[in-house]
């Protein structure tokens, strides 16, 4: 595997030397300046290899940037409307300047309106680490008292209902602002924060799409892209949903196996490959996520590693250590090991593998900001327990 750590850039509060220092040999990163739906230049690019390098020799260290997450896909391309043609050519153009820089796989998602969702970034564990969670009533509450939807019956019963308003005269009022920040955009690589009207704006625009409108959309989209990415050779990784659920009464397409099998086969591509991510897959306890990584193994372009709890109404969860959630890492790893081992023919293949979050763990709880999910010592923890794993597996 090829151990990379998430970067946010030079604004990023965990440098490249902190995460050098975690052990990671590769950096994952994206462009989070150019606005959703714009060109990557080549200056662009250059630019921030040049960033990385620049910090490479002054710290004595090498890390490589391996794989782009994300390109973001602008909603007018989900939704094909409006300037969906030029924002695809943009798409086009900045996949073929990332590759002229060396840079051969692309994470993306096609996540509507938001990209992950949570509803809690401060989940006290009983160790006192802080952890992000994903309350289902929450999201209730989040529709019926913050952005007041006259719909929800058509999603709830009335007993869910009943239960999110008995939680939402428990919430403080600071909880509801956290759990507004958090939905509408306090994520690290959401693409803005969302005000409520705008938020509404977005969900109007995703009336009438149903799940076979959004999935023929991608579908399209990859008919454009995958050609481009085939010939400069670049891999593409589609990030599941996450969490894989339908959210607000809106389509998710990219959640459980029927859906990748359906996305894979519709344009079959070496090009047209996976984002692993155990923990994003784990959180819909219908998804078997052993049988996911088998069935498209050789789609796997690219892997997250975190585990996560689901709670007691099966659909709440939180996001646990990599090694006590209820995804079994040792057995994910091997299955990993076997992948490699079988792609190894000439040379020896490595999949990218990012530890994915991290609790908010010691001095990560004290720095003044920080990406929830995106901590250093968090990560580090989790890298470190997964490098364990790797070691006595060899
Ligand atoms: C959350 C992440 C997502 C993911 C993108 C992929 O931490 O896994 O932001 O990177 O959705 O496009």
């Amino acid at each position: 595997m090829e151990l990379s750590f998430r970067w946010y850039g030079p604004k990023d509060p965990v440098s490249l030397s902190d995460i050098r220092q975690c052990n990671a040999d590769f950096v994952v990163t994206s462009l989070h300046q150019i606005p959703y739906g714009e060109k990557w230049t080549d200056r662009e690019i250059k630019k921030r290899i040049n960033f990385i390098n620049k910090q490479n020799s002054k710290n004595k260290i090498i890390l490589k940037w391996n794989v782009v997450e994300s390109i973001p896909v602008h909603n007018n391309i989900k939704l094909r409307d409006k300037n969906f043609k030029t924002l695809i050519n943009n798409y086009k153009d900045s996949i073929s300047n990332i590759a002229k820089n060396k840079i051969k796989t692309i994470c993306y998602n096609f996540m509507p309106i938001v990209d992950w969702t949570r509803t809690q970034l401060d989940y006290r564990l009983p160790t006192d680490g802080l952890a992000l969670r994903f309350n289902y009533l929450q999201i209730i509450i989040f529709e019926k008292f913050i952005l007041k939807l006259n719909d929800i019956e058509k999603r709830y019963t009335p007993k869910q209902i009943k239960k999110a308003e008995l939680l939402f005269k428990k919430m403080k009022s600071s909880d509801l602002r956290n759990l507004k920040i958090a939905v509408m955009g306090g994520l690290p690589a959401s693409e803005k924060k969302y005000s409520i009207e705008g938020f509404k704006k977005m969900l109007k625009a995703y009336k009438n799409i149903r799940d076979t409108d959004l999935k023929e959309n991608l579908i399209d989209f990859l008919r454009e892209i995958i050609p481009v990415a085939e010939e400069c050779n670049v891999k593409m990784a589609l990030h599941p949903d996450d969490p894989p659920i339908p959210l607000f009464g809106v389509p998710r397409i990219v959640s459980n196996l029927e859906d990748y099998n359906y996305i894979l086969n519709a344009y079959n591509s070496n090009a047209n490959g996976i984002t692993y991510c155990a923990g994003s897959l784990a959180s819909n306890i219908d998804n078997d996520v052993y049988k996911i990584f088998q069935k498209f193994k050789n789609k796997i372009n690219f892997i997250h590693l975190r585990n996560v709890k689901i709670e007691k109404d099966k659909k709440s969860f939180y996001e646990s250590n990599h090694l006590s959630g209820d995804v079994d890492f040792v057995k994910i790893i091997k299955m990993i090991k076997k992948e490699e081992k079988r792609r190894s023919i000439n040379k020896k293949i490595n999949i990218p593998m990012r530890p994915d979050h991290g609790h908010s763990l010691l001095d990560d709880q004290t720095k003044k900001s920080i990406n929830p999910g995106y901590t250093a010592i968090g990560r580090m923890m989790g890298l470190s327990e997964l490098r364990g794993i790797i070691k006595s597996i060899n």
